[in-house]
């Protein structure tokens, strides 16, 4: 096992992976920009480095400060977190170039999964469903763009190769639109990432976002850990998570997620991965597969009573998973509200000094936060302050433990997206579960504040 690893990250990720290698029994090495300096996690580490001033680009996205920091300090891996260098496949060579473990998988499925079209079409091999659309890059003839969005049939969504996660997509209604629609989207993509290929998909009108958590290690051993519903998000920011997702038979879950771990084998995957769904009419189709830690994985965590981040520094030790399928069983149900520093219905950041904090407890409630008593939030990074997430036997009790958390929680000095959770929490379309990708949305619509 390894002895010492470098935290390439900040805020409430950078505590949870030092908290996974104070239960390991290894040294963590906090990095730590200037605005982030009286973070408590920098003050509670054994060792931390500065690598630069408060811009991302100067500190966090910083490769050399980190590499170099990772030298100076003696650690033998290199945690990413999530965000920053987490999925930069040129960031995971240059660590394992420079003789360190990057924990995560390997430069080469991170760049295979980075390029949505070469995803594709592995999940496509591996058998994974994909939504059904283009068969890779989209041609520049547009008599054949137009033959393909024919066969697909109306609506269809013109996606970049180099985007993901909602970046780089346009969807078109008419054949008139549609040849127009492609060469915006490839002169987008090639400013935006670099790369102008797109590929075309059918638009799925109103799915779920359901995501398929797995694990593999360096032995082609590969589980899956159930689903997480995503579905409750802005502008592709996510606010609420839970699994298991309420309603979908799961008979069909164990199905996607097999062929999710079965593809795991298939292409040497290690770590930890997500496999991103949308489900429509009860029917999976893949879109897009995250090669990190997410945010959201505490939901997980809480239904399996598996350590995502032990397991990935595990892994990346070269240990086998000490688990098998058959040993994965949920229990209960567990739900997430990330608490983001804003205005919590017009979604203007809120930095600033909090000058009050009180974080709730109690049976089942579980607190992934950085902050504290005067903790200022700085302004030069996301706005995810923390997460509440909770677990209980059953989703009612999950929902019943959100709303007297939050009742506990206080934040003074900023302003939080708490108020917002509070309301949906009482939703009767939320808490009957199910609800869509444009639920929140269209909820905004008509609830003006
Ligand atoms: C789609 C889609 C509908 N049909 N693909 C947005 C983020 C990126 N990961 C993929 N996204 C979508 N792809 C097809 N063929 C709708 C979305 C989408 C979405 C997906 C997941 C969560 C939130 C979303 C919000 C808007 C659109």
């Amino acid at each position: 096992m390894f002895k010492k690893i470098l935290v390439a990250n900040r805020g409430e990720i950078a505590l949870r992976v030092q908290r996974a290698c104070r239960e390991l029994g290894i040294k963590a090495v906090m990095v730590y920009s200037e605005a982030d300096r009286e973070a408590k996690y920098v003050k509670l580490a054994e060792e931390a480095v500065c690598i630069g001033p408060a811009p991302s680009p100067q500190s966090y996205l910083n490769m050399p400060a980190i590499i170099s920091a990772a030298e100076v300090t003696d650690a033998e891996a290199i945690h990413p977190g999530y965000g920053f260098l987490a999925e930069n496949a040129d960031f995971a060579e240059r660590v394992e170039k420079s003789g360190f473990q990057f924990i995560g998988p390997t430069p080469e499925s991170i760049r295979l999964m980075g390029d949505k079209v070469s995803a594709k079409q592995a999940m496509i091999k591996a058998g994974v469903p994909c939504v059904p659309g283009s068969e890779g890059e989209l041609p520049d003839d547009p008599a054949q763009i137009r033959r393909i969005a024919r066969a697909i049939g109306y609506p269809v969504i013109i996606k970049a190769a180099g985007g993901g996660g909602g970046r780089g997509m346009r969807v078109v209604h008419t054949e008139a639109a549609l040849v127009n629609a492609v060469q915006m989207t490839k002169a987008e993509a090639a400013a935006a990432f670099g790369n102008p290929a797109v590929y075309m998909e059918k638009f799925l009108q109103d799915p779920r976002h359901i995501e398929i958590q797995v694990l593999a290690d360096k032995h082609r051993n590969a589980v899956y850990l159930g689903e997480r519903d995503c579905s409750m998000q802005r502008r592709h920011q996510k606010i609420i998570e839970e699994a298991p997702a309420p309603g979908i038979p799961r008979k069909l879950i164990d199905k996607i997620g097999e062929r999710c771990a079965a593809a795991c084998k298939k292409i040497g995957y290690r770590g930890a991965g997500t496999f991103e769904f949308l489900y429509e009419n009860g029917e999976f189709y893949f879109i897009e597969m995250n090669t990190r830690v997410q945010v959201e994985h505490p939901v997980t965590e809480l239904v399996t009573g598996i350590d995502i981040v032990k397991s990935q520094i595990m892994v990346a030790a070269g240990e086998k998973l000490p688990f098998v399928q058959r040993d994965i069983q949920l229990r209960g149900h567990a739900i997430e509200c990330r608490i983001n520093a804003e205005d919590p219905y017009k979604f203007t950041p809120s930095p600033g000094r909090i000058t009050l904090w009180h974080a709730p407890g109690g049976p089942g409630v579980r607190v992934d936060s950085h902050v504290y008593n005067n903790y200022f939030v700085p302004p030069n990074y996301d706005s995810m302050i923390g997460k509440v997430i909770v677990h209980g036997d059953t989703r009612e009790q999950a929902l019943a433990r959100m709303r007297t958390a939050l009742l506990e929680t206080v934040v003074e000095g900023i302003h939080t997206n708490i108020p917002l959770h509070r309301e949906l929490l009482v939703d009767a379309k939320f808490m009957t579960g199910g609800t869509n990708i444009h639920y929140l949305e269209q909820w905004l619509s008509h609830h003006k504040r």
